[in-house]
């Protein structure tokens, strides 16, 4: 038998348990060794039943991903995959109960869906997650879950890709009893009792499946919600499809479609780049000066300074992960209204049922309000967030170093300002390092963790592991302005700017954006942020800017117009009273003056020009940030695009979508840009460099990182 793989025996029943750390993934060896233990089960006359189960921390976890680039290339054959080793089990004339534990995903629920009974301890977790890496089941799973749970939970979890817990699986069918404690003693237990009764085939099981009538409002609505909730994506579609082959069909060719579903979205630019996504949020985690076992300091609490938006967010998150926080103001009155703020956002999360009323009153428990430093000698960490100003944060930051205790971190919530300037006003600089968070906090997954100069090892490893603890994915950055995401999105919306002023409507432009799959178009995010931001900055920085330079104006004029976006009703677009954008003709008409008077010529522009103008200014900076080290990967830049800029996942990120089009491709428009357009478009050396030597972003290894 496979090492991956044990049989064994309780008197009658026979015990698979499968050993593949550290998910249990379906490796080569896996199904080889589970179909060798069936066969002996089926043959041996002293068992009578079997449980087939997983060793270590969870039930299998579904296929192995790592071999889905071996698929794809034909270096492995495609065949039938897992299928003929799922009809021998449900075929085994000796019933087999699944166990579970832990999670049992895609390949792991095909694979416990064969079985002919399933158990799961409490807290275990089932799902078919793989439209998240743009596929679709290929093992059967569209065809055998409605068997099990009906029409509409089976396209909600093979179409959602989010997974239920076991009380729930069990509530629809998909397994038959939860087993507290001892999961392998009470599946034993469990498969005595059910020795010697007939073996239930998933596969003949058709009541659930419904008739053609309940179906097609099902279907119709199914495909209505993915089009608009998983914009762009084409595997929730797919899975769709193959769920409703499941109606339609005989189980073997419903099987046979879902396999040539599957094939063609494994094919897809789509899958590809939600599987660099998927090993891309584990890969950020790992710095390679800082290792795995570098020591950490335990945060069990924290203080917030100021009780503004951001402060507030961060509070709630804090308090969301269980971690009490003290949340200090300057006045009474910033405070309460800070604190309203909070109330009315836990209020929205009540209503919409994502959080129950008790769960709010705890987190609002942990909270702490205070005008005072008093308490902040015990906290662990502080996280600064108020006003972005230098010289206010230096004053904070003096005051902080002076109140909290040694070995407390402190951390500042700026999205600009120099951490190592920061730093230096107090006496622990290797205690200090930025979290920038992005608005609004408590939701946003994102947090940019800025290393300066000074930050200690363990400083970095314990913000790195903190922000998995509150629910975000850590990204490490380096320390230059604007650090990384905002860096990249300066030149990205200047751009914008610059299209409406040569001609495009302010509406083309953030379509263009949107249909390829951003969460907004750029003028739009300027309306939601307030135009007023950049503007003020710009003035500060007026000084800075070299003569001869092209700079947007459009911007700064409707802000001279009060027109600062969504917060005076107009901006880019109008805004009702519900701050639903209306286009607005009269920004067309003033671009169009303002234009004229600058003497930029009108143009038609193209669709495709508007992307390319706007992606690949995101690409160029993001090449230049690579190179000059203030991000570790490439990947480290899609990670913070994806989930703090609206980049669409399905896309991978910037620097992977480049990798896809082809660098050398990208090099030629950007040079062309730099043609027409001046050296704002200089390419980035790294861009030329790769370009020239037919290599991708993907390929470039910096031999320093988001260093210091
Ligand atoms: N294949 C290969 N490696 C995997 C893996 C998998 N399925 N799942 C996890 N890993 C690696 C991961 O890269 C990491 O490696 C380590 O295991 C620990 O993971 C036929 C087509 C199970 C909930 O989509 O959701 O089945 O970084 O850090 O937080 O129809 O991993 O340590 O080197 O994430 O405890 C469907 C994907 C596949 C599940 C555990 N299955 N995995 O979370 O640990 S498609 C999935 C997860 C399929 C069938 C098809 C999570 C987890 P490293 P981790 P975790």
């Amino acid at each position: 038998m496979s090492d991956l793989v044990q049989l064994t025996k309780d008197d009658a029943i026979a015990i698979v348990t499968i050993n593949n750390p550290p998910v249990n993934a379906l490796s080569p060896g896996v199904p080889e060794g589970i179909s060798e233990a069936i066969e002996h089960i089926s043959k041996d006359d002293n068992v009578k039943a079997a449980v087939v189960i997983g060793g270590g921390r969870t039930f299998v976890a579904g296929a192995d991903i790592k071999e889905f680039e071996k698929l794809r290339s034909g270096t492995k054959p495609r065949g039938e995959g897992m299928l003929p080793l799922l009809a021998q089990i449900e075929d085994c004339p000796k019933p087999i109960v699944m166990a579970i534990h832990g999670t049992a995903f895609g390949g792991g629920l095909e694979l416990a869906m064969a079985g002919h009974y399933r158990v799961a301890a409490p807290e275990a977790q089932i799902g078919q997650p793989e439209v998240k890496l743009g596929i679709i089941p290929g093992a059967g799973g569209t065809q055998r879950l409605p068997r099990l749970a009906g029409v509409a939970k089976a396209i909600e979890m093979c179409a959602g890709g989010n997974p239920v817990k076991a009380d729930e699986a069990l509530g629809c069918g998909i397994i038959d009893r939860i087993i507290e404690g001892d999961l392998l003693a009470g599946a034993v237990r469990f498969a005595r009792e059910i020795a010697g009764r007939p073996t239930l085939k998933t596969r003949e099981r058709g009541v659930s499946l419904g008739t053609a009538e309940q179906n097609s409002a099902i279907f119709a609505a199914a495909r209505e919600s993915a089009r608009k909730k998983q914009r762009g994506m084409m595997a929730p579609l797919a899975a769709i499809d193959a769920v409703e082959a499941a109606t339609k069909l005989p189980f073997e060719k419903g099987c046979r479609e879902e396999r040539r579903l599957f094939a063609e979205c494994l094919n897809s630019d789509q899958s590809k780049a939600l599987i660099h996504v998927f090993f891309g949020e584990r890969e950020v985690a790992k710095i390679p000066d800082v290792p795995k076992e570098t020591a950490q300091i335990p945060v069990e609490s924290a203080a917030v300074v100021g009780a503004g938006t951001m402060g507030g967010g961060i509070a709630m998150v804090f308090a969301n992960a269980g971690i009490p926080v003290l949340l200090k103001e300057a006045d009474q009155a910033a405070l309460d209204q800070g604190l309203s703020k909070i109330r009315k956002n836990y209020a929205t999360s009540v209503e919409r049922g994502r959080f129950t009323q008790e769960f709010v009153d705890e987190r609002l428990k942990l909270i702490q309000p205070t005008l005072r430093y008093d308490g902040f000698e015990r906290v662990d960490m502080v996280i600064e967030a108020v006003f972005e100003g230098m010289a206010l944060k230096k004053e904070v930051f003096a005051q902080l170093d002076r109140v909290c205790k040694a070995g407390a971190i402190l951390a500042s919530n700026t999205s600009t300002l120099d951490i190592d300037e920061i730093a230096s006003t107090t006496s622990r600089p290797d205690f200090v390092i930025g979290t920038h968070f992005f608005s609004p906090a408590n939701v946003m997954r994102l947090l940019e963790i800025v290393r300066g100069k000074k930050s200690s090892k363990e400083v970095i490893a314990t913000t790195m592991q903190l922000s998995k603890k509150l629910g975000k994915i850590g990204v490490l950055v380096g320390n230059c302005r604007g650090f990384v995401g905002n860096r990249m999105f300066h030149p990205y919306v200047r751009e914008s700017v610059f299209l409406v002023e040569e001609g495009a409507t302010v509406e083309a432009v953030d379509k263009a954006l949107y249909d390829f799959g951003m969460a907004m178009g750029p003028l739009a995010v300027g309306d939601l942020a307030g135009l007023d931001v950049g503007w003020r900055i710009r003035k500060e920085y007026r000084h800075l800017e070299k003569p001869g330079i092209r700079q947007a104006m459009a911007g700064d004029r409707l802000c001279e117009l009060g027109r600062y976006g969504q917060k005076t009703g107009a901006g880019w677009y109008k805004y009702d009273e519900k701050r639903r954008a209306i286009p607005d003709p009269e920004v067309t008409n003033l671009v169009r003056q303002w234009a004229a008077e600058a003497g930029i010529p009108q143009r038609q522009i193209s669709t495709n020009e508007i992307l390319d103008r706007c992606v690949y200014a995101l690409v160029n900076e993001g090449a230049r940030i690579l190179e000059e080290g203030y991000a570790l990967r490439a990947v480290d830049i899609d990670i913070i695009y994806l989930n703090g800029y609206g980049f669409p996942s399905y896309r991978g990120g910037p620097m992977w979508f480049a990798d896809t089009v082809g660098l050398e491709k990208v090099y030629d428009r950007v040079c062309e840009f730099q043609r027409q357009h001046g050296s704002l478009w200089e390419p980035a050396p790294l861009l030329a460099q790769l370009a020239k030597q037919g290599l991708s972003f993907a390929d470039f290894k910096a031999g320093h990182g988001a260093t210091a």
